[in-house]
């Protein structure tokens, strides 16, 4: 079994993104399963074109992909993509689609067919902040999960695959008024338990 956990680069003027940090930290097995590593570009279409060619090369049971999230103070687990890109900011490339969909043969949105509940409740257990999130906004990171899910209703139909929004580092928010943040420590034992019940789950 594999497990493919991806974090996305820093954007939008962050010189961290908390998202890939805590993936290169994760160990290389959770309960004798290879996870496997990626960094992402926060760029529309060739994030999901890199994720999908990492899917064909390594046949992935269970796809996680992570990214930040700003003003969030919960790990939140993304319930569903929706297929419009709409970018309040450019992406690392310059691209600011508005009120573009991803996909023209897609559906109007995807589910992610982790067990989202189970997770939540996963990762409260061990003392860290979790909720459902019913949007993934409508940036890089739905776009993502979009194709993701997308993929795997096409072509990776046992593949398990899911979405998680992690709040800004510590240091991300010295001068910023009122924003919430999670310690690295914390988000990655976080995406530990995660990976640990998707595994359990697929089993
Ligand atoms: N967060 C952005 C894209 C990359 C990331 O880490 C988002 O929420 O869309």
């Amino acid at each position: 079994m594999k497990v493919l956990v991806t974090g996305f680069d820093p954007f939008g003027g962050e010189k961290i993104n908390p998202s890939f940090k805590a993936v290169k930290r994760l160990p290389d097995k959770i309960m004798d399963t290879e996870i496997v590593k990626m960094e992402i570009p926060t760029v529309f279409y060739k994030s999901i074109e890199i994720l999908r060619s990492k899917m064909c090369e390594i046949q992935p049971d269970i796809v996680i992909c992570v990214g930040q999230a700003r003003g969030r103070a919960h790990i939140s687990i993304e319930r569903v993509a929706i297929n419009i890109d709409d970018a309040r900011i450019e992406d690392n490339e310059g691209n600011k689609p508005e009120d573009k969909p991803i996909f023209f043969d897609g559906e109007n949105a995807y589910f992610s067919n982790l067990p989202i509940k189970e997770i939540v409740k996963g990762v409260k257990s061990i003392g860290i902040p979790a909720e459902i999130s019913n949007t993934a906004g409508t940036f890089v990171c739905n776009h993502l999960l979009y194709g993701l899910m997308y993929y795997i209703h096409k072509d990776f139909k046992r593949t398990l695959g899911g979405f998680i929004h992690v709040p800004y580092l510590p240091e991300q928010v010295i001068d910023k008024k009122n924003m919430p943040s999670m310690s690295l420590e914390n988000i990655v034992k976080a995406l530990e338990k995660i990976i640990e019940i998707s595994i359990r789950h697929y089993k």
